[in-house]
């Protein structure tokens, strides 16, 4: 845009493009062990997701191996993966969510 007025004083710095920020798939991984109804618990807790679309991905997820559970931005993503990670420890599931860029 244009740096500057055409008159009157200049008073702000030039605003620079802002970037779009870079984007992450939340990925939960299929397993032997990891009840289904706590993984439509995880996805309920975790992702918003009301208990039709959880039951909904972890069936996906666990008929094609893994599934994304949402995108967001790197704190984001990265937050939501170690909530599962570490509720699935707390309870002594195998349960696995990683994540990867758009
Ligand atoms: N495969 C598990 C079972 O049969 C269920 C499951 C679904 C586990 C999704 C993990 O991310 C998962 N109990």
């Amino acid at each position: 845009g244009e740096d500057y007025p055409e008159h009157g004083l200049v008073t702000e710095e030039a605003k620079p493009e802002l970037k779009r920020p870079s984007m992450y798939r939340v990925v939960l991984m299929n397993d032997d062990y990891t009840p289904m109804d706590f993984v439509i618990e995880v996805l309920m807790a975790i992702f918003n997701m009301n208990e039709e679309k959880a039951t909904q991905v972890m069936l996906a997820v666990h008929t094609q191996g893994k599934g994304v559970c949402g995108v967001y931005t790197r704190d984001v993503a990265e937050t939501k993966a170690a909530m599962v990670n570490q509720y699935a420890r707390d309870n002594k599931h195998p349960l696995l969510c990683e994540i990867e860029s758009v």
